[in-house]
């Protein structure tokens, strides 16, 4: 090479790399197993280790955030709490405050952990901000970008980014950090970091992450692309919200292509922080999404073009050890300058990613006026994904081990099939039309935009987003086999959930479903499980046990079901009416609960794992939904008690009873209208599982 010749070879990168093993110290207090556990740091640094690539980096050792930094974008409480948690003081509570947060643990050792998470990415960032380091990679946990103000949530503790962006803006003027751009390309929305700066301009916050359709975790509202930022802060919050899983490398490039990397080039920060979870990869068994380690690292190379190169590094999720070693591998390569090949193997986005990011550039164009140039077009796209594979192989339950195998199984999957199962598909068009109408400025005032209270402050116009007509309209479009196995067998009764109101036997009326249409069909089936009575009463059937279905497979046992085909819309309705979700308000107005219980990537994990425990309504009877089988291509779903439940109904603690008179007549009078057993013979189905018991 002539720069080797003349002895002047480019100096290779400097790359900071900051591993330390007292960030594995945060762990579930029993031992119990997590996601978001201390091998996924050892997993990652025993790669890099084992590809020369630690010995190629600067590699630095963990800090402990100061409070003060912490406070930037923290309460008092909130950092105190965090400084105490691990503390024998904490010892007999611990654990009851953790439940007080959603999705947290902690254990002695997390408190340190905290605080050398968010002081790592001080650390880091500030090196790379002075030129000491052209880029770097802070392998933390707890991640963060979930953590809010005054609260733990999602696994993370304190948001690490957030509080080293603040601290390079507040602390470090000699460092001319002027304006951050945070790249959250984890797989969940960066619901703190949004928060954070939402009214800033110095920072600009985009998150690309699974939505839909407001079902998935965080399930908030403010994940939707319509959420912009405020006051001065307008046009410096991005959110790209996929419509479902399975996006991959073209639909995270044709973001970046169409989005990020035209409004980068506009704001031109001084500095990128990356929230670098990797929970987007192909393998992730929270994820669901398909990125792969190459795809990373063509993102990551996309961004060093901005910033001088100045990138950073923060891990946030990422829970399939051999993907996240290989991503964050692929990722310190190209920090290091290494070539990388990337040969797409499906380089079609979905037609979903083109929609969403026709909306976001539209939500965004007035802010950043390159996004009105045209978008290309005749590009070619694929219809969206199944959610129901109806030859599902056996026996693979688990996550899916061995992530090299995989590209292949997930195109062919879907090329395959994809036309055969058009039922499962969306309605494309409706979906749009309804989404894009479906942000809303909500005014205080019909002629004021800002209206003085009561208290002499004063409300802005808030900007909200109608959760519950995104996800009907995406669900309305998708049907599954309802099964009943109770009294839902008689029709009328069933139809009562639907239509509304009661009849025979009943002493309450139902409120019915938000969409009335009648099932699209009826169907009668057996499957090898035990119907058993239990509980003592009910407000709708009074003294009696009523009926469950051992969720466990047991070929002695015969059950009759009786399967009503309609939308995943109105299962989700029944399933509200069911477990008691359902609300009258003063004005006698139905309220039903704003985001549904079963979604898109619910299904996908019911589908799998033949069953999904809803811990939101842990408590209530119905809260364990069961894949019986499939039909028409279409998914059986029952709902029914959990094994938890049955164990405790066979220990005594919960009784079984056998079902009332009037509970007994509707069960015979569904078996005899539905043409499976004369009276008689019905009479001693029902009998006989009464007083069998379990
Ligand atoms: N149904 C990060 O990736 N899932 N956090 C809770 C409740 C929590 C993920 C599921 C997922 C948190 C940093
Ligand atoms: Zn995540």
């Amino acid at each position: 090479m002539a720069a080797a010749a003349s002895g002047s070879v480019p100096a290779a990168p400097r790359v900071g790399l900051l591993y330390d093993n007292r960030m594995c110290a945060h762990a579930t207090p029993d031992g119990e197993d997590h996601p978001e556990n201390p091998e996924r740091l050892r997993a990652i640094w025993r790669k890099l280790a084992a590809e020369g690539i630690a010995s190629r980096c600067q590699v630095l050792e963990a800090k402990e955030a100061n409070e003060s930094h912490i406070a930037s974008v923290h309460t008092q409480d909130h950092i105190k709490l965090m400084r105490d948690i691990s503390s024998k003081e904490y010892d007999s509570s611990r654990d009851d405050i953790a439940k007080g947060f959603n999705s947290i643990y902690f254990n002695e050792g997390s408190s340190e952990s905290a605080f050398l998470a968010a002081g790592s990415v001080i650390e880091v960032s500030e090196k790379v901000a002075a030129g000491e380091l052209n880029s770097a990679i802070a392998l933390v946990r707890p991640p963060g970008h979930h953590a809010e103000h005054d609260a733990a949530m999602g696994f993370c503790l304190f948001n690490n980014v957030a509080v080293a962006a603040n601290y390079l803006l507040n602390e470090r003027p000699d460092l001319c950090i002027k304006k951050i751009l945070i790249v959250d390309w984890d797989v969940h929305h960066g619901n703190g970091t949004q928060k954070m700066f939402y009214d800033d301009p110095r920072v600009l916050f985009f998150s690309v992450h699974r939505f839909d359709f407001g079902s998935f975790y965080p399930s908030q509202g403010d994940a939707s692309h319509c959420f912009i930022g405020e006051g001065a802060g307008q046009g410096y919050n991005i959110n790209v919200p996929w419509e479902h899983g399975k996006c991959g490398d073209a639909d995270y490039l044709a973001v970046w292509d169409h989005i990020l990397l035209p409004i980068a080039e506009a704001f031109d920060p001084d500095i990128i922080l990356v929230s670098a979870g990797f929970d987007a990869a192909l393998g992730d068994p929270l994820g669901g999404c398909c990125i792969t380690p190459n795809g990373y690292a063509l993102l990551l190379t996309k961004l060093l073009g901005f910033a001088n190169g100045r990138v950073v590094m923060a891990l946030e999720g990422g829970y399939n050890l051999k993907s996240i070693a290989n991503s964050v591998c692929a990722c310190a390569k190209v920090l290091l300058g290494d070539k990388f090949a990337f040969n797409a193997r499906e380089k079609r986005p979905f037609e979903s990613t083109w929609r969403v990011i026709k909306m976001v550039r539209d939500e965004l164009k007035t802010y950043w006026p390159v996004l009105s140039s045209k978008l290309p077009k005749n590009v070619p796209l694929r219809s969206a994904p199944l959610y129901i594979e109806p030859y599902a192989s056996s026996g693979s339950e688990s996550d899916v081990e061995d992530v090299d195998e995989l590209p292949d199984a997930v195109s062919s999957v879907d090329d395959g099939l994809s036309e055969r199962i058009t039922m499962l598909k969306l309605d494309q068009d409706n979906v749009a039309t309804k989404n894009t109408s479906s942000c809303t400025t909500v005014e205080q005032s019909p002629t004021d935009s800002v209206q003085a209270q009561n208290d002499g402050s004063v409300v802005a116009p808030t900007r909200i987003y109608d959760l519950s007509f995104t996800w009907r309209s995406a669900l309305s479009k998708v049907y599954v086999w309802y099964a009943s196995f109770g009294s839902n067998m008689w029709t009328p009764r069933f139809l009562c959930y639907i239509e509304g109101g009661k009849v025979d036997g009943m002493s309450i009326s139902c409120f019915g479903s938000h969409d009335t249409s009648p099932p699209r069909g009826t169907m009668w089936k057996n499957v090898p499980h035990r119907l058993f009575f239990g509980r003592s009463s009910t407000p709708c059937w009074g003294t009696g046990g009523v009926a469950f279905l051992n969720p466990e497979i047991n070929y002695n046992d015969k059950s009759y079901i009786c399967m009503y085909k309609i939308t995943l819309e109105q299962f989700n309705d029944v399933l509200f009416q069911e477990n008691r979700l359902v609300d009258s308000s003063e004005d006698g107005k139905s309220e039903f609960p704003d985001s549904p219980l079963i979604g898109l990537s619910e299904m996908e994990s019911i589908s799998s794992n033949k069953a999904l425990h809803l811990e939101s309504i842990k408590d209530s009877w119905y809260s364990n939904v069961l894949h019986l089988g499939e039909e028409d291509g279409l998914p059986i779903l029952t709902m029914t008690c959990p094994s938890t439940d049955v164990a405790r109904h066979k220990s005594g603690e919960l009784p079984l009873a056998p079902p009332s008179e009037t509970y007994s007549a509707t069960l015979i009078k569904g078996l005899v209208e539905g043409k499976q057993l004369d009276t008689k013979e019905a009479a001693n189905y029902i009998n006989d599982a009464a007083v069998r018991g379990l």
